[in-house]
């Protein structure tokens, strides 16, 4: 298997479906190294952990992340299966963004933005990176969020540790 179609099996299993190879995760997402690798192994999935750990380093977005010793993986963000990343609060920038299409554009403003299928709604700090998000489904539309504003209204924000902003939800008001 070549970096990119690990990448793609690791987000899957990480992040949505880890009962798919038999892995458990634990309450903040890791898995166990060597339990993956042979629980990819017995389900089809040949790759090494040489090939693993190239990988998590070469990732385009650090996707992944090992603990210290290296001994368990997580994905750092998206994931739709219920486990806490256990970050800890931070304050956003003033402005945050998230790229989306104009499709979704009369549902976002009657509901907010919300977290989907999700743990949590993703945004980001720079326009090129909310506009390649969007371009994933479409002419991508950037909305304009006032998290300074949300953060002194009590709203919760979260940083993950590739640089992806969290929080739980965007009220129609905040979005610029
Ligand atoms: C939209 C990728 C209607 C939202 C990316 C988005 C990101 C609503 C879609 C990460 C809505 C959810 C996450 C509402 C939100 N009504 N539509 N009220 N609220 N939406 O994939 O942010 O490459 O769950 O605009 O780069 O697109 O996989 O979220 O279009 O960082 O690492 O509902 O996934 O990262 O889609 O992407 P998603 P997202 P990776």
């Amino acid at each position: 298997m070549n970096t990119k179609s690990i990448s793609k099996l690791l987000s899957f299993i990480l992040r949505h479906s880890p009962e798919t190879i038999q892995l458990p995760l634990d309450a903040n997402g890791w898995a166990d190294v060597n339990t993956l690798l042979h629980q990819c192994q017995v389900n089809g999935h040949h790759f090494t952990r040489a090939e693993l750990e190239t990988t998590v380093a070469e990732n385009d977005k650090q996707r992944f992340a090992f603990n210290e010793d290296k001994t368990r993986i997580r994905a750092s963000q998206g994931h739709s299966v219920n486990i806490s990343l256990d970050l800890p609060p931070v304050t956003p920038p003033e402005f945050l963004y998230h790229g989306t299409v104009p499709k979704f554009l009369a549902n976002i403003r009657k509901t907010g933005l919300q977290k989907m299928s999700r743990q949590h709604l993703h945004l980001s700090d720079d326009l090129d990176t909310a506009r390649n998000v969007g371009s994933r489904r479409g002419i991508p539309h950037i909305l304009t969020i006032r998290s300074g504003d949300m953060h002194r209204n009590g709203f919760l924000f979260y940083r993950s540790d590739n640089g992806v902003w969290l929080t739980d939800e965007v009220p129609p008001e905040y979005i610029g």
